[in-house]
Parts: structure tokens; C-alpha cells; sequence
């Protein structure tokens, strides 16, 4: 007599079961196929990961040329040969008008002690030229404002990983980059740094 109690408690539970499951399979997340699924944090590539998908080397694959090219730089930009190039040097070197003289300065002079090291304008330029390369072939149709768009088509990335990756870029979330605005953030994790 035990049989038929057995297959009632089996098809009771078989039937909780079965009412419990499909609520839950039918509100189970989805993923249509018009919607990208969303990455996960382990995604997201992180500042070294991008800066090397993009190409870069860094100072580590600046060519011995390209250092002795800053180098002999830094000495004409050194007017009076103290070994330090000032604000006021930079300035009159005339290469820039002087707000860019003083953004570029102060981006170069990492430790702000006023005084522009040979050690820090020869990483800057490494890191600074590479990147402008690197924005360059990113930057489609050239016109110096890099959109999400070129940037998900020239990057080594999945598109929406591509499309975070890009608002990293575009710190004040305006849709464009502009050389200076990457620049920051290129400049920073180049260093190790964090942004912001
Ligand atoms: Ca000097
Ligand atoms: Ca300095
Ligand atoms: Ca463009
Ligand atoms: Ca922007």
C-alpha cells in the first residue's frame, strides 16, 4: 500500500515542481538577439590591457633614435644650459603660444616642482607622440575628434566593451575626444597612474 502513497507524494512534488519552475524559467533573463548582452566587470579590459591592444610600447619600446632625437630637443629648449628648462623657456622657444606652452608644461613637469627635467620631457614626448599616432589611426576620417563610432570600428575590441572603453576616453561624456582631452587620460595610465 505504500506504492500508491509513494507516486502521490511523487507527482505532489513532481507538480510543486513543475508550478514553482515555470514562473521561474519564464522570468529567467534572456538574451534577444537585438540586445548585446552586457559585459561583466572581468571584461573590461584594464588601462594596461587597452594601452597595449592599441599598440602602444611606451617608454620600454622608445627606439634609441627616438630618445636621442628628445634629447638633443631638450638641450635647445634649454636656453641657458642648466640643465632645466622653465616655463619661461618653454615659452620662448616659440614652438606653441603660451596657454599651450603652460598645459604642455605642466602635463610634462609630472612632480610640478616648475621645472621641466630632461627625464620628464623625454618620457613625456615618448609617451605624447606615440599616443597622437596611435589617435590618428583611430581617427577615421581624420579630423581630430575621435567619435565612439571610429573608435569601435579601429579598436581591437569587442563593440561594447569597445563603447565603455571609449567613455574612458571621453571624460566629460560630450560623444567626442579631442587630442587633448585623450591625452590626459593616455598620459596618466601610460604612467601607471589612475584616472581620474
Ligand atoms: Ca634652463
Ligand atoms: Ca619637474
Ligand atoms: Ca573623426
Ligand atoms: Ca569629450
Amino acid at each position: 500500500m505504500k506504492s500508491p502513497i509513494l507516486l502521490l507524494i511523487t507527482s505532489l512534488l513532481l507538480g510543486s515542481f513543475a508550478a514553482c519552475n515555470s514562473p521561474q524559467s519564464n522570468n529567467e533573463p534572456t538574451t534577444p538577439e537585438d540586445e548585446p548582452s552586457q559585459p561583466q566587470d572581468g571584461d573590461i579590459p584594464t588601462p594596461a590591457e587597452i594601452l597595449e591592444a592599441l599598440g602602444a610600447t611606451g617608454v620600454e619600446g622608445a627606439t634609441p633614435e627616438a630618445v636621442a632625437s628628445y634629447r638633443a630637443m631638450f638641450e635647445r629648449l634649454d636656453a641657458n644650459d642648466d640643465g632645466i628648462v622653465t616655463l619661461q623657456e618653454y615659452i620662448d622657444s616659440g614652438h606653441f603660444d603660451e596657454a599651450k606652452a603652460t598645459a604642455i608644461f605642466g602635463a610634462t613637469d609630472r612632480d610640478h616642482n616648475g621645472e621641466m627635467t630632461e627625464d620628464e620631457y623625454v618620457e613625456n614626448r615618448i609617451i605624447t607622440d606615440e599616443a597622437k599616432l596611435i589617435f590618428a589611426d583611430l581617427d577615421t576620417n581624420s579630423d581630430g575628434n575621435l567619435i565612439e563610432s571610429e573608435f569601435i570600428e579601429n579598436a581591437p575590441f569587442e563593440a561594447t566593451v569597445g563603447a565603455i572603453v571609449y567613455g574612458l576616453f571621453d571624460t566629460n561624456g560630450d560623444g567626442s575626444v579631442m587630442v587633448p582631452e585623450y591625452l590626459i587620460v593616455w598620459g596618466a595610465w601610460a604612467r601607471g597612474e589612475e584616472f581620474p
